[in-house]
């Protein structure tokens, strides 16, 4: 024993022996860390080497540099100085994410200010006793130094050793980086969320990668000026379509529930499953509602989104501006650009309280960050469900019937008149989330050769359900009667890459399958029910996600003449309806589809493939159109425009006041601060919960097998 531990002492008494000893020390607690601090939702073996490998690399890299230091007292000092800024990085973050979770970011660093305020508790409350581990290693190192168990090695490191250091951690740190890419494709330039990057390339890496971020940003920011704006304002007036007085303020004052329904595509609607000779319908309740006159159902409504995915269709739908190009716009821009979103906007113009539920860790997509900069009071993140276990959420959070009951807890609390959104995620690629729920089983498979297109129906169907009861639970507690429903698809759920194999099941050929009909398949649902009116039907006007904004700030009687938006109302009758796709050149009219550099009439879906003069001025009319779109909301979105937009009206969102921490006692203490004056549900309803109201039977309840029959009473949660 004693033998052994001399002998590591005389390793350690080496420069090399100390670096890497240093090394161990910081791999061990950042492993810590990952497993004890931080939520990296590890779900693979694959994905849990990559994090156990990944403190290494740069690591190494960091610490080893000390050994280009000849002098001994030189080469001391600076290896534990590199060792200490990755133990600072380290316990930073894990205190940070206590708080927030979320890792630091350079941009939240640079507005500590606004994070500061946004901290409920004070840093040394977040201090757990085992953070003791982070310096613990200090303590010891510095008695074994001071007992002269390790001593200082005198000898300089060998200049080309040192580089041989730097250069294993080079590959190292390449290796880690090529494996990350393959656990997850467009890893860096899509975003996604902080602690997938943290997860695969490790902590370090995340914040250079931050750093780059945000110095990106700042760049084009600082080039932008005001008169960038005033050319933006005057493309905004020029396209803007005035309202329809028909429409025009039919639902002012009422609460506003918006549904994101995850991956929907506009297909399902009203469709019949075929499976051994017997129709099922996919989404019953949704038909319903697609199918009533109380409802404002668009048939011809586009996604837009591009590779910011569910962030894309969110800044579209309440931004009424595009996402990027390439990446997030909520990751890159969402938590520092100036925004006039809709929570701000109805907040400001009709007195509403807004809040977002969603079922999923709050940084995924940056959504802590941006929300606040959309004014959002409120955001219920997979941290406040209760309900929360394995078998009932997948990767992306608490499967929908869970995810509406637990809700209601804070959705009754919430001053009315609300703007709450709740972002469904159970109808998500891979389409497997109810693999571990056997009594959500039962609706048909679909019979195809591909598995995601065959767990689609099932997984929209359960979707569907979850709507039905959520409604249920409106009309019950008398929700219903004073609010409207917005619904809306996010993006495509079957990718093009698919669609040949789904063809057969909407009657189509796959062998004659075009882009046309992939261009066809980017339609997703939008609805606006609105109980007691009996105006609506389904409108045919071409329009997509950019649109939705302005067309429901109209029903909700808000002037939005003074507003940066690129949408356009679709009630209007200035509508142009020219749908403009994300990639440049891909285009939707009622006349003419542009996809993938094929162009087709729309009515027909015949390609041409020589058009004649006509056809080519009015392609090239609309091509210039939505390419002066894009590139308005690009300007906007990369330069901070609306920073300069200074008199439309509203006031910018104050973020410091906003903090998405201890939030249900927020809202009991506004309740109480109201007194009598308070509208919450819970208040109206004699300080009663209306969370027994809901119930959400399972498949199996609703439909009944041999062992269980048919029972419409009992709750999903037990
Ligand atoms: C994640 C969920 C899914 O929280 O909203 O995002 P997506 O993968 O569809 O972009
Ligand atoms: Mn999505």
């Amino acid at each position: 024993m004693k033998k052994i531990s001399s002998a590591l002492g005389r390793i350690i008494s080496t420069r090399l022996g100390f670096v890497f000893t240093l090394l161990i020390c910081y791999w061990l607690k950042s492993i810590w860390a990952y497993n004890v601090d931080f939520t990296l939702d590890i779900q693979t073996p694959y994905q849990f080497f990559l994090s156990i490998l990944n403190p290494l690399p740069i690591g190494l890299l960091f610490i080893g540099l000390a050994l280009y230091i000849k002098n001994t007292k030189g080469f001391y000092i600076t290896t534990w100085i590199l060792y200490s800024i990755l133990n600072i990085l380290l316990i930073a973050n894990a205190i940070y994410y206590r708080e927030f979770s979320d890792f630091i970011t350079i941009s939240a660093m640079l507005a500590s200010s606004k994070t500061s305020a946004g901290l409920g508790d004070s840093a040394l409350n977040l201090l757990r006793f085992w953070d003791i581990l982070f310096i613990i290693d200090y303590v010891i190192l510095a008695i074994l130094f001071l007992t002269k168990r390790i001593r200082t090695d005198k000898r300089p490191f060998n200049k080309r050793a040192s580089f041989a250091v730097t250069a294993l951690s080079g590959m190292l740190f390449t290796a880690n980086l090529f494996m990350a890419e393959i656990d997850r494709p467009e890893l860096l330039t899509r975003g996604f969320s902080n602690y997938y990057i943290v997860r695969s390339i490790g902590l370090p890496a995340f914040t250079a990668y931050s750093a780059n971020q945000t110095y990106q940003a700042q760049k084009e920011r600082s080039a932008a000026t005001a008169d960038d704006l005033t050319e933006v304002k005057s493309y905004v007036s020029e396209h803007y379509a005035a309202p329809n007085d028909q429409y025009y303020g039919i639902a002012k004052g009422k609460n506003v529930i918006v549904i994101h329904l995850e991956s929907f595509q506009q297909f399902l609607i009203n469709y019949k499953l075929t499976v051994d000779g017997q129709s099922y319908e996919v989404t019953p309740f949704l038909n319903s509602l697609y199918n009533s006159n109380s409802t404002l159902a668009f048939s011809n409504f586009f996604n837009q989104v591009k590779a910011g995915k569910t962030s894309d269709a969110e800044t579209l739908m309440e931004t009424s501006l595009f996402g990027l190009n390439s990446g997030s716009y909520m990751v890159n821009y969402g938590g520092d650009n100036t925004a006039f979103a809709a929570p701000s906007i109805l907040a400001q113009t009709g007195g509403y309280t807004s809040a977002v539920f969603h079922g999923n860790v709050g940084s995924f997509w940056n959504r802590n960050n941006t929300y606040k900069q959309w004014g959002y009071n409120y955001f219920f993140d997979a941290s406040y469900f209760e309900d929360q276990t394995d078998s009932n959420s997948f990767q992306y959070g608490l499967n929908d019937k869970y995810f509406f009951k637990d809700s209601i807890k804070y959705l009754e609390r919430m001053q009315q008149p609300f703007y709450a959104k709740f972002i469904t995620v159970s109808n998500h690629y891979p389409y497997t989330s109810l693999d571990n729920e056997s009594s959500e089983q039962g609706f048909p498979l679909a019979q195809t050769d591909d598995e995601t297109i065959n767990g689609y129906f099932q997984t929209a169907n359960y979707l569907d359900s979850a709507l039905k009861s959520f409604f249920d639970y409106l009309k019950a507690s008398g929700l219903y009667d004073n609010s409207i429903i917005v619904l809306y698809g996010d993006h495509y759920g079957i990718s093009d890459s698919r669609n040949t194999s789904l063809a057969p099941l909407l009657g189509k050929d796959s062998q004659t399958w075009t882009e046309y009909d992939n261009a066809m398949m980017q339609r997703v649902p939008y609805m606006i029910h609105i109980p007691g009116y009996t105006g609506g039907g389904v409108q045919d006007t071409y329009g997509g996600e950019v649109d939705a904004l302005p067309t429901l700030l109209h029903i909700l009687g808000v002037d939005t003449s003074n507003y940066v938006q690129m949408g356009q109302d679709l009630l209007s009758k200035d509508n142009d309806q020219t749908v403009a796709l994300r990639t440049s050149g891909y285009y939707i009219t009622p006349e003419y589809t542009s996809y993938k550099g094929h162009l087709y009439y729309t009515k027909t879906g015949q390609e041409i493939t020589n058009p004649d003069q006509s056809t080519q001025d009015a392609t090239n009319q609309i091509k210039q159109a939505v390419a002066t779109q894009l590139s308005m909301s690009d300007a906007v979105q990369t330069g901070d425009l609306l920073r300069f937009d200074t008199d439309n009206g509203l006031k910018t969102v104050d973020t410091s006041t906003i903090s998405y921490s201890k939030q249900f006692q927020q809202e009991k203490d506004i309740e109480k601060e109201l007194g009598t004056a308070s509208t919450s549900l819970y208040s109206q309803n004699g300080n009663q919960s209306t969370v027994d109201l809901f119930n959400a039977p399972s498949y199996m309840q609703l439909h009944g097998t041999s062992s269980s029959s048919s029972s419409s009473s009992s709750s999903s949660s037990n």
